[in-house]
């Protein structure tokens, strides 16, 4: 059976896209199939559509415009980890932090599923590129989605439509990724079944075939398991792109910092899900003279640069953040964003039309409609927005948007900074003793789980560079890339800093305020770069003298700045121990720098 397509392909569709969509229709079977343009009006029939179905809920006008909440099904409310596989020719490709399956294997199970998936449903043409249209770091793309939600979303975080559509009629490589929610509304008897207001299928696959640059998603509706052009491609497929062209794609945010003389720098900053990039791309320094200005929140691709310096994109358009713990104290930056043309996932309703998360302000509104769709008091133990509930949001719809984030060419960084999640020994920051102790401490970040992943919340885990749950290959190889890459960069490359801004006291309270005040440690690395302080030299690497640290304003008692920056000998040596059997999985992969740099540090704890 073949398909009636209700808009034809445009005329400039090349030849091999109209086959592979006609192709991916044939086995999937949707009713339609529409090209989508990336207009105004698209997107507006879209949300009509979702609204009358029941899958959207328009937010007051009034309050909020052009805004909409979904909620999804329970059961689809974060990346599925345990379903994410690399389907590399050969499994030591994949390397052990990921799961594997043979690509044709894969591929026939997947045959499987996409079977029919799409039918009594449409089928949503969407070209898409990564990075801003044209750029030499960009690339392009093409998701095929049976999800509405999918392409408002994709149209805010990408550069979606008819114009990237055109880039790939001039020749350009494109990725094909391929989405179902796998919740066809007619099986193969012609039985139809009603929709529901989030469909989606206990069966998740998210599949990437590094070789064939291809992208198979079946069975979720939400952020990373959907949206193909972000983690999917950005980081999983994008990876292995950079290791064999010699660049790298990171799960990074990238800011623009201007200091009180006017001296300007830029930095990436890699931490794990739910660990703080978007609040530190937004981030509003409490020290005077000092503005930040927002490049990205969540990936860059960075490449060395004619000058021999690394440079940055974002290459993403829009943010897809983290909703709770966002309010005008931590992020009035993102909040203010959030004003208008918004998509909430999963947040609380407020019973005149707008939104809620915990920790939007201090008191709850008397009553809400949680995010699964019930009534809520502020007497209900529950929570009323999902932990891992969202806004996307366009980019330059953040007053801290930078004027250079859009510069096709990037921006040239200057310091790098690895964080995670630490209750107990890393200290607010460090300077690395070089960029091999740099990629040590990026291979070794461990972080306690967030809900932005299916998991325990708590739970400490190794998470190397932030990449654990985004490296299209085999993490080993990974860590060889970055130390070839600053052997290349030599005196050019950034210089490493470790952050920690979740060190706690005793009774299990943040020792540092965080957000706005993060900027004090940035200022002290950037006066390190400039060499304008000395600092102490400790065996895990280069700490602030007490006085380095602009504390200016801030109501910290002496002994909780020294709790922040104690590093404890006894526990450090059990830090290496696990160290050591971490990177044992990794066999003869693991380069050797890092175990040298291993090695220094129990020395200089030896020695200290
Ligand atoms: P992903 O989008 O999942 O990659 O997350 P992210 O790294 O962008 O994290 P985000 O900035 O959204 O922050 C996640 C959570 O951490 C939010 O609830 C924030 O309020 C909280 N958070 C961010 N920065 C800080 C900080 O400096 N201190 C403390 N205590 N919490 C923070
Ligand atoms: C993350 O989990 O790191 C995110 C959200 O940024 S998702 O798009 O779901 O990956
Ligand atoms: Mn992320």
């Amino acid at each position: 059976m073949s398909v009636e397509t209700t808009t034809a392909p445009p005329a400039i569709a090349p030849a091999d896209l109209v086959a592979w969509v006609e192709e991916i229709a044939e086995l999937t079977q949707p009713d339609e199939i529409v090209w989508c343009d990336g207009s105004v009006e698209e997107r507006d029939r879209l949300y009509d559509a979702m609204v009358a179905s029941g899958m959207a809920i328009r937010l007051n006008p009034e309050l909020r415009p052009d805004s909409y909440l979904f909620r999804s099904d329970p059961s689809d409310v974060a990346r599925v980890e345990s379903r994410t596989f690399i389907c590399s020719e050969r499994e030591s490709d994949a390397g052990p932090t990921n799961n594997w399956a043979e690509p044709a294997a894969m591929k026939q199970t997947l045959r499987g599923l996409f079977a029919g998936c799409m039918r009594g449903r449409t089928m949503y043409v969407i070209p898409f590129s990564m990075g801003p249209l044209g750029g030499t770091i960009s690339r392009l793309g093409v998701e095929l989605s049976d999800s509405p939600y999918v392409v408002v979303n994709m149209r805010i975080m990408t550069r979606m439509g008819t114009e990237a559509l055109a880039a790939i009629a001039e020749g350009g490589d494109w990725v094909p990724a391929i989405h179902s929610v796998g919740y066809p509304l007619v099986d193969a008897d012609g039985a139809a079944r009603p929709d529901v207001a989030w469909p989606c299928n206990a069966e998740k696959y998210i599949t990437h075939f590094p070789e064939t640059r291809e992208i198979w998603s079946f069975g979720s509706g939400y952020g990373g398991n959907a949206l193909l052009g972000k983690k999917c491609y950005a980081l999983r497929i994008a990876s292995v792109l950079a290791r064999d062209e010699g660049w790298l794609a990171e799960h990074m945010l990238i800011l623009k910092i201007t200091g009180p003389d006017g001296r300007v720098y830029h930095l990436t900053a890699a931490f794990p899900s739910a660990c703080g990039k978007t609040n530190l791309a937004m981030l509003r320094p409490t020290i005077p003279g000092w503005t930040v200005e927002t490049v990205g929140d969540d990936i860059a691709w960075m490449r060395p640069g004619p000058d021999g310096r690394l440079y940055a994109i974002n290459p993403e358009a829009g943010f897809f953040g983290v909703a709770p713990g966002t309010s005008l104290k931590t992020n009035p930056t993102a909040l203010e964003a959030l004003d208008h043309d918004t998509i909430f996932t999963n947040v609380a309703l407020t019973d005149d039309g707008d939104i809620w998360w915990e920790g939007m302000t201090d008191e709850p509104p008397a009553h809400l409609v949680d995010w699964l769709g019930n009534d809520w008091t502020p007497e209900d133990e529950r929570l009323a927005a999902h932990p891992n509930s969202r806004f996307t949001v366009r980019a330059d719809q953040a007053a801290s948007i930078s004027d250079n984030w859009d510069d096709p060419a990037g921006v040239p960084i200057d310091v790098i900074l690895f964080g995670g999640r630490r209750a107990t020994n890393i200290p607010l920051v460090t300077e690395t003793y070089g960029w091999e102790h740099g990629v040590f401490v990026g291979a070794t970040v461990s972080s306690e789980q967030t809900a932005a992943a299916e998991g325990s919340v708590g739970a400490l885990r190794r998470d190397p560079f932030a990449m654990l749950p985004f490296c299209g290959y085999n993490m080993a190889d990974y860590w060889a890339h970055w130390l070839d890459l600053g052997n290349s960069l030599g005196e050019g490359a950034p210089k490493v800093f470790q952050v920690n801004w979740f060190r706690k006291d005793a009774d299990g309270s943040f020792l540092w305020p965080g957000f706005g005040d993060n900027a004090r440690a940035i200022e002290w690395a950037l006066r390190r770069v400039n060499g304008e302080v000395e600092a102490v030299d400790r065996f895990n690497g280069r700490l602030p003298r007490p006085e380095d640290l602009n504390t200016e304003g801030l109501d910290l008692p002496e002994e909780r700045l020294t709790a922040l920056f104690d590093v404890d000998h006894a526990a450090w040596s059990e830090e290496c121990d696990l160290t050591e059997a971490y990177f044992e999985q990794f066999g003869e992969k693991l380069p050797q720098a890092l175990m040298d740099e291993l090695h220094h540090i129990r020395v200089r704890i030896a020695e200290e």
